[in-house]
């Protein structure tokens, strides 16, 4: 079985322990980061959404997962975001209110950053009154995320859009996100941009930011 096949297994098993010294393995072994994250981790991920969606497991396991792959992806981090400096501008990033999903934002907010910006990170269940009092405090942000996870946030993430747009600041764009998230909602609730993953969100920031 190959490293990143052990990878996948470990963090579909929720084996906490085990991750840190095996992609560390799988990264002295020359096995690519961006693999190892999206083929051994992330594919992992969907897959205990699935056994989760069919009564397969319960939330612990769900969170155990979690666990495993947040662990998982410190070990990466270093290669993933290497090199990063701020020179694009502020990036002010959270997941919407009433959603507790953080790691594809923690992705999004890692990739951001190693594509030169400062990022403010407001972590999850973020009201809209503290995305706008991030705003109006940086004044000079050039990109305001917004993750969802959960399709019963989604309204969370349009009020959050309709706050931020109206916080009477200037000169930033609104990228949104998230599994639930479409092209189509992103331009209903006046989003300027939609990415559905974390490589495209920071390439969407730098284009959007330029
Ligand atoms: Co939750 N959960 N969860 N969960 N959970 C999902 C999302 C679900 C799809 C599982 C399923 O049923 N198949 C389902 C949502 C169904 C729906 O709404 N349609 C679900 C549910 C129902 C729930 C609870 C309601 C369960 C319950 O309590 N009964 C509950 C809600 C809690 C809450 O938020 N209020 C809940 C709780 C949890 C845990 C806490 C146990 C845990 C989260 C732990 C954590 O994040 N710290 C958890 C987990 C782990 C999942 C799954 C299994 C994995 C999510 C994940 O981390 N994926 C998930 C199933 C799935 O996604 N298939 C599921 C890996 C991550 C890298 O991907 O987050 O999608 P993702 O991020 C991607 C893209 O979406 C994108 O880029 C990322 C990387 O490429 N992206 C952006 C994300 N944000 C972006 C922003 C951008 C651009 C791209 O621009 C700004």
């Amino acid at each position: 079985m190959s490293k990143i096949a052990v990878i996948f297994e470990t963090v579909e098993k929720g084996k906490s322990k085990l991750i840190e010294g095996l992609v560390q393995e799988a990264l002295a072994a020359g096995d690519d980061p961006l693999e190892i994250l999206n083929e051994g981790m992330i594919k992992a991920m969907a897959v205990v959404g699935d056994k989760f969606q069919k009564s397969e497991i319960f939330v612990p396991e769900m969170l155990i997962a979690a666990r495993t792959m947040k662990k998982g992806v410190e070990v990466l981090k270093p290669k993933l975001g290497a090199g990063a400096t701020s020179q694009l501008g502020k990036c002010i990033i959270g997941t919407v209110h009433g959603d507790l999903h953080d790691i594809g934002k923690n992705l999004v907010s890692l990739m951001i950053e190693s594509a030169g910006f400062e990022v403010i990170d407001l972590g999850v269940d973020v009201a809209s009154e503290k995305f706008v009092e991030a705003l109006k405090e940086n004044p000079d942000t050039k990109i305001v995320a917004l993750s969802a996870l959960l399709t019963t946030t989604m309204p969370a993430m349009r009020e959050a859009a309709t706050a931020i747009k109206a916080a009477g600041v200037m000169g930033f764009k609104l990228i949104v996100g998230g599994a639930p998230i479409t092209e189509e909602f992103a331009n209903s609730i006046g989003a300027d941009g939609f990415s559905a993953d974390a490589a495209g969100a920071a390439n969407l920031a730098k284009r959007l930011a330029s």
